[in-house]
């Protein structure tokens, strides 16, 4: 009776443990205390079991980096804020097919229901290398039973390896209320490798569309202009190192914060 009530506590506790762990990794704004935005889910890639194979050339969840013998062990692991923990892999060098037509398809099993905006987007952090122009990767959303392919990576050149973080407005084909979920689907001849890490779902306000990182729209406080303190990517890390193009959340002197698309 003793060690079965033992046992009875030793379960509750693993319990407790495993939902405070999922809580934290939902509510987990990566690196940052205060949330730059309204986060209505995020992956890690830390539990394998997430996820589900489609296809017939694997996606790896793990951490584990290309090891293709011809050119993808060269690449290295991806340069995501949650590597650490795991992240998705298909190491296309490393499987090689008789046929050279290779395809992957990743399905994340949970599905996302997003609520309370006008305004849904995806980031992830993504890092591929082509071998040739017959290679190509996408986001394929679901919403009921509508899907659709975004391609990533467009303008890499063969040859080429390229780790970024990328945003994809959903807000054309998702609405509040909608059950949504996503696949990462890989076309490939014998192309070297494909990370994929750090999935955040997010609602936000519309963007402003501005020509500067420094341009603002009404932005002002008591009559005087604000000043923007700190830019961060969409999966809301600090960025330093700013493109010209690209989709970012400003922070402004007086706490505030927007979303903006430099073009
Ligand atoms: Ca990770």
């Amino acid at each position: 009776m003793k060690n079965f009530k033992t046992k009875l506590s030793l379960i509750a506790i693993a319990v407790f443990f495993l939902a405070l762990m999922t809580t934290e990794r939902a509510s987990a704004q990566f690196g940052l205390s205060n949330p730059l935005f309204d986060v209505q889910y995020n992956n890690q890639f830390d539990d394998s079991t997430d996820f589900q194979n489609l296809g017939y050339t694997l996606f790896e969840v793990d951490t584990t980096a290309p090891y293709g013998s011809f050119v993808s062990m060269y690449m290295g692991a991806i340069n995501s804020f949650t590597a650490d923990n795991g992240f998705a892999l298909i190491d296309l060098d490393a499987q090689p097919t008789a046929n050279y037509v290779q395809y992957g398809e990743l399905a994340l099993l949970e599905t996302i229901t997003v609520e309370g905006h006008d305004n849904y987007g995806v980031a992830f952090q993504s890092y591929y290398g082509a071998y040739d122009g017959a290679d190509s990767v996408f986001l394929k959303v679901f919403n009921g039973n509508n899907d659709t392919l975004i391609r990533l990576h467009a303008d890499l050149p063969a040859g080429s390896i390229e780790d970024s973080t990328h945003y994809v407005d959903l807000s054309d084909f998702v609405s509040t209320g909608d059950e949504i979920s996503f696949h990462f689907v890989c076309y490939s001849s014998w192309g070297l490798a494909w990370l994929i890490d750090d999935l955040v779902v997010l609602a936000w306000n519309p963007t402003q569309v501005v020509s500067g990182l420094q341009d603002c729209v009404d932005c002002f406080i008591n009559g005087k202009p604000k000043t923007v303190v700190a830019i961060y990517n969409l999966l809301g890390q600090p960025i330093t190192d700013t493109k010209v193009r690209g989709t970012y959340i400003r922070r402004f002197d007086d706490g505030s914060t927007d979303k903006i698309t430099v073009r």
